[in-house]
């Protein structure tokens, strides 16, 4: 199976003579090939989009969203399958492939409501017999670069309020993952958006994410991924004056205070490190734990680790499955080399799995590090995988700078049964996404996602917040004195 571009309503085969194959990590299995495109495709559905925009912007916002509630209907009749194809081609379990899939339905119903609110300002005006107000406007044609950990949620944050604000999209899907992008483009295709609304190009960063990027008919960027090709998205896009919105790594921690519910915390931990093998933006990788706690929570944890069934995501007894793919294995790897020659104790795990049942596949063991620096390298870089770091604080004030001392802030948490310290850490914790008492992980569609300092640059994917992105605002003066009436000066 090939599957070919989205552009203009139609399936069209790209232009290059370059396939990529789609392997599926559990077993090595080639799932499909995709065509990779060039310049001349981007262009292509640049310009379908920008013709089809005219129109588009014209189409009432609760008509718009219409087609979202189709969209998200589709979506919900097909979960399961769409579910079985994202475990197939990222490797989550299918639980989560589920979870993921749900995250996308919800954005759909959730962003379909925003078409019969999309709410601006009124405001007096401070002259008599003259009317103001603000509305959001579209864009125009906007940039969708999305990244293999979630194939379809991420999308789905911003391709939606993308159309419903009045913009038309070009999404490209990461090279690792683009059967969900195509089950999309199925979807987008039968509820009938108009063609050129949403177009889907397949292809890598460096040829069709530059040639977006580079496009001067493509007003905004939207990307996930790396903070190093997020910068890279930035400079570029900066040369262009164009809008830039970046989510990109994290380092995230979760805190353990001594008055917390250790088997909750543990419990907290494992799931919000181990769940997706560790390949979330928003995974823990840092457990800050008290001092009088530390003996206890290890022992929790290492306990717990036990029962952490490995293997295809698609048997629905496992409960951590493959990384990505082999070089992903290497890299985490490295790092749990790197922990141990820095002189991080590693409590389990450690090690590259292989074995008759995950043949093919590409697997790391679940691993936990204590007595981890919290300046050292596994301390302060992103891994992306399976690999838990365990440092030790005395306070809370420690804690909470040991958060604050990683270069990224995407999410963190603290397990404690003391309102007063929970308070204190959601206001200092120098990150976009707080948790009391619940892991790193499990961001719901309706509040703003992102991060500070090295995960973001100021913007947000999903809640209200999303359509900032994909609006101007426009301040709209209307003076029915029928005289000239010059603001600031004339006060009568
Ligand atoms: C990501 O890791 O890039 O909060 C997204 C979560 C999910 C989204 C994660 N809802 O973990």
């Amino acid at each position: 199976m090939k599957l070919n571009n989205y552009i203009n309503g139609s399936w069209q085969d790209a232009g290059g003579a370059d396939y990529t194959a789609v392997v599926n990590p559990a077993n090595g299995e080639t799932l499909c090939e995709v065509r990779l495109s060039g310049m001349q495709d981007v262009d292509e559905a640049v310009k379908a989009a920008k013709r089809a925009q005219k129109e588009w912007a014209l189409v009432p916002a609760p008509k718009r969203a219409d087609y979202l509630y189709e969209i998200g209907r589709l979506m919900k009749e097909r979960k399961e399958h769409l579910a079985q194809v994202l475990t197939k081609e990222m490797g989550k379990v299918i639980e989560e492939g589920r979870g993921e899939v749900q995250e996308g339905i919800d954005m759909a119903f959730y962003m379909a409501g925003e078409g019969r609110r999309l709410f601006g300002e009124t405001v007096p005006s401070e002259l008599k017999d003259k009317f103001a107000m603000s509305v959001r406007a579209p864009i125009g044609v906007v940039g969708l670069i999305t990244p293999w950990n979630f194939p379809v949620a991420i999308a789905t944050w911003k391709s939606f309020p993308a159309i419903v604000a009045g913009n038309t999209f070009i999404w490209k899907p990461a090279t690792e993952t683009p059967m969900m992008a195509y089950e999309m483009a199925k979807i987008f295709d039968e509820v009938g958006l108009p063609p050129g609304v949403a177009n889907v190009v397949f292809g890598s960063g460096g040829e069709v994410g530059t040639a977006m990027i580079e496009h001067p008919d493509i007003r905004v960027i939207s990307f996930t991924g790396s903070t190093e090709t997020g910068r890279h998205v930035a400079e570029l896009g900066g040369r262009h004056l164009k809008k830039v919105s970046l989510e990109m790594g994290g380092k995230n921690a979760v805190i353990v205070m001594n008055d917390a519910d250790l088997d909750l915390a543990a419990e907290g931990i494992l799931w919000s490190a181990f769940g997706t093998a560790g390949q979330r933006c928003t995974a823990c990788s840092r457990v800050i734990v008290h001092r009088d706690v530390k003996k206890e929570l290890e022992e929790r944890l290492l306990e717990q680790m036990k029962g952490l069934t490995i293997g295809d995501g698609l048997d629905e007894s496992v409960k951590v499955g493959p990384v990505i793919n082999a070089s992903a294995l290497e890299k985490i790897h490295g790092y749990v080399e790197i922990g141990k020659k820095e002189g991080a104790k590693l409590l389990a795990g450690g090690n590259v799995l292989e074995g008759d049942s995950l043949k093919g596949g590409y697997y790391y063991e679940p691993t936990l590090f204590t007595d981890v620096k919290w300046d050292s390298r596994i301390a302060q870089e992103e891994i992306f995988g399976p690999v838990i770091s365990l440092i030790e604080v005395d306070s809370l004030d420690e804690a909470i700078e040991v958060n604050n001392s990683v270069a990224y802030g995407l999410s963190s948490s603290i397990f404690t049964r003391d309102v007063n310290q929970a308070f204190r850490a959601q206001r200092d914790l120098d990150t976009g996404i707080v948790y009391v008492n619940a892991g790193t992980t499990g961001a719901e569609i309706h509040l703003p996602f992102g991060g500070t300092k090295g995960t973001g640059n100021g913007h947000r994917d999903s809640g209200v917040a999303a359509l900032d992105v994909f609006t101007e605002w426009k301040s709209i003066y209307v003076d029915y004195s029928g005289k000239l009436q010059r603001a600031q000066i004339d006060t009568e």
